[in-house]
């Protein structure tokens, strides 16, 4: 009986092979297991009389279950075979090349960023970085903002507590840089800066800025314009024409903004540009005496000039980006589109 059993438990094993079987090999499994003459489980079934009634009873009863499983599972594979269902390991292509692994990219305004510093760096502007937390001093009253600037408000800048203010441009960077280096001094300075504006199409609290500034003997207007007519030209192609016009910022005077022909009408008038074919790209000026004083810089034997710009602003002019929120919304279908990616990128 135990020889019986331990043949049952063989043939159960078989019923594994069932679900990878083609239709031949169902057949010949059918065949071998259930088939009347010499099937393997009607071979057990012959034996069932030369046992004793009790363990007949027993051996009957498994090798019946068994039947009942081997015919079911062939049914089902009869079924699914006939349903043109796959097997397993069917319609994967083995010799598919693996998917490329996601590599990281630059995102867009980094990529600008740099751009940016390498245009400036051809024309002997060094880059340079500081701390985000700044002192209202270094943020504000050393470039010459009155204490009543509205930009002094809470409503208008994140205070860390006290006197400390996430900076609100990059601006600090100059005064510690004039304060730690003698002039000539030229430098650019990216740098992530903060204000309490709301999240929408053209606003973010939190934004990049690139300041620039050049302080030395016999600085004056021509070379602010120049260099960031050179810049523009650079940067957007080189027939872009530049204007400048009057402003007031509290650190330079005088002051002007520099407008750059639209990229997309070309001095034609569109809506981009609201009709006028030109858009602002940024806010410029000779440093205000009262501010080199501050930098420990005398402005008797220096002048300069200093500039600020967004290069968000920048990348949206250059490819059309139509809300500035995809810049921060990490989506890899606008991502991708300025750098590797993934798949996109195979
Ligand atoms: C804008 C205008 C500007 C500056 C930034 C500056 C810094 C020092 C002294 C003088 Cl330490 N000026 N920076 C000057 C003019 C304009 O930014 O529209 N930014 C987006």
């Amino acid at each position: 009986m135990r020889d019986l059993l331990a043949a049952l438990d063989a043939l159960r094993e078989r019923l594994t092979e069932i679900p990878q079987a083609d239709e031949r090999r169902l057949q010949q499994l059918r065949t071998e297991l259930l088939g009347r003459k010499a099937g393997a489980l009607t071979e057990i079934l012959k034996a069932l009389p030369t046992i004793d009634a009790e363990t007949r009873k027993t051996v009957g009863a498994a090798a019946n279950a068994l039947k009942r499983d081997l015919e079911a599972a062939i049914a089902a594979r009869e079924g699914a075979l006939k349903r043109g269902a796959a097997q397993p390991g069917e319609g994967v292509d083995l010799t598919m090349p693996a998917r490329p692994e996601w590599r990281g990219g630059l995102h867009l305004v980094t990529q600008v960023v740099d751009e940016i510093c390498g245009i400036f760096r051809e024309l002997g502007f060094t880059r340079a970085v500081g701390p985000e937390a700044e002192t209202e001093r270094n943020n504000f009253y050393a470039l010459n903002f009155p204490k009543d600037h509205p930009a002094l408000d809470a409503q208008d800048s994140f205070y860390l507590g006290g006197d400390v203010v996430l900076r609100t441009h990059t601006s600090p960077v100059q005064i510690r840089t004039l304060e730690a280096y003698p002039p000539p001094v030229r430098v650019v300075i990216p740098g992530r800066c903060y204000r309490r504006d709301p999240f929408d199409a053209s606003h973010s609290p939190v934004f990049e800025q690139i300041e620039g500034l050049a302080v030395d003997e016999g600085i004056s207007f021509v070379d602010l314009k120049a260099t960031l007519a050179t810049f523009a030209r650079r940067i957007f192609s080189r027939e872009t024409r530049v204007r400048f016009r009057p402003s007031y910022f509290p650190f330079t005077e005088p002051s002007a903004e520099m407008d750059v022909e639209c990229q997309l009408c070309h001095g034609g008038g569109c809506p981009a540009c609201k009709g006028t074919g030109w858009m602002e790209i940024l806010g410029s000026g000779m440093v205000h005496p009262r501010v080199l004083v501050n930098g420990g810089v005398d402005p008797e034997r220096y002048t300069g000039f200093a500039w600020g710009m967004g290069p968000h602003r920048i990348a949206l002019l250059r490819y059309g980006v139509p809300d500035i929120r995809l810049f921060y919304e990490g989506d890899m279908r606008f991502l991708t589109q300025f750098g590797p990616g993934g798949q996109a990128d195979a």
